[in-house]
């Protein structure tokens, strides 16, 4: 294997993180001591630890919607907890919460909350990054049904026109919110559009084995560090609903179990082979499991003492604004 041991233990740590932070927010919800739209990326861990153990310090990530895993990896838990409560010690002053939180100084930048533009504003940072020389390189990601939206096209097309540094993902999990990809997806490997583009595509396919995904990021970075774009599509399988509280009454039930088998725990089939590879035992698994919940609960109980965010501070013009006077005059 490629990968060091420290390497694996960081991948395996990335994927607990997000698995447990959003099995938290299940049981803080269902306790009723949470309110709120989450997007839980149970089931689809290996996307956000394969890309966020890639990057190197100068890289930024746009994260998926669902991709807990590599926000909590990049950024401080505590505040990002925080964020998702409304609370003003959060990263946007609690007004941000899931879909607009950020921090380019951790490399994450802003989620696109209006799907369809998110490619558009990576491929503009990584046009900045390309001319400011910094080095980086710039991993955006979009789910199945984003990918749909026109607006990623036109940056697809600056990209290879421009020659930028970028990895275009595209998050497969079968289904955009209720509806299946058979119904809004004219081809099965969405990887295949890079040829519309000049660019290579692959698809990682199950993306439930983190090691997979990992070298396919892997080459797509060092691509993009030459000014080579790429796509990588990661068939992954999404366990829980579009939102937590949502039913799924809309699945095919057949069809599901048969995607459930074939992609597995993505967690439980890393174990396997760290167990096999003697890289961890069982016992030091057990003891990373408990401080990684010891640290979510802290990060949970500490952003229900914090101060809710205000009306004042929503309407605060400084958090959209550089120069708020101007606005106003
Ligand atoms: C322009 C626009 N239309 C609708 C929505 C509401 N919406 C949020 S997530 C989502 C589904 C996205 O599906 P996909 O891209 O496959 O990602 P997944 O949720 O499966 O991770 C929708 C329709 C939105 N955010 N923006």
């Amino acid at each position: 294997l490629e990968y060091s041991n420290i390497e694996m233990i960081t991948m395996y740590e990335i994927m607990l993180k997000g698995r447990y932070y959003d099995q938290t927010i299940v049981r803080e919800s269902n306790k009723g001591k949470l309110t709120g739209m989450f997007h839980l990326g149970i089931g689809q861990e290996a996307t956000g630890a394969a890309i966020a153990s890639a990057l190197g310090p100068n890289d930024i990530m746009m994260p998926g919607h669902r991709m807990h895993t590599a926000i909590l990896h990049k950024m401080d838990m505590k505040k990002y907890t925080s964020e998702l409560m409304g609370k003003v010690d959060g990263y946007s002053r609690g007004v941000g919460a899931e879909f607009h939180c950020f921090s380019l100084e951790e490399g994450i930048f802003p989620i696109y909350s209006l799907l369809g533009g998110g490619f558009s504003h990576a491929a503009g940072y990584a046009l900045a990054m390309k001319r400011k020389k910094t080095g980086g390189v710039m991993v955006a990601v979009v789910g199945d049904g984003g990918f749909q939206a026109g607006g990623n096209y036109e940056a697809l097309n600056m990209a290879k026109i421009y020659n930028l540094p970028i990895v275009f993902v595209i998050e497969n999990n079968f289904i955009a919110m209720t509806t299946p990809v058979e119904l809004h997806s004219s081809v099965q490997n969405l990887s295949s559009r890079a040829a519309a583009f000049g660019m290579t595509g692959v698809t990682i396919d199950p993306g439930t084995d983190v090691l997979k995904v990992r070298e396919a990021v892997d080459a797509a970075i060092e691509k993009a560090r030459n000014f080579e774009p790429s796509i990588i599509e990661v068939k992954t399988y999404r366990v829980e609903g579009h939102y937590f509280g949502d039913v799924r009454e809309y699945v095919d039930q057949q069809k599901e179990a048969e995607r459930s088998s074939f992609y597995g725990d993505p967690i439980e089939r890393f174990e396997k082979v760290l167990f096999e590879q003697n890289v961890l035992t069982e016992r030091q698994a057990s003891e990373i499991k408990d401080r990684i919940q010891a640290q979510i609960d802290e990060a949970f109980e500490n952003a229900y003492t914090q101060k809710n965010t205000t009306m004042d501070d929503v309407l605060d013009l400084r958090l959209t604004y550089a120069n708020p006077e101007e606005v106003l005059a």
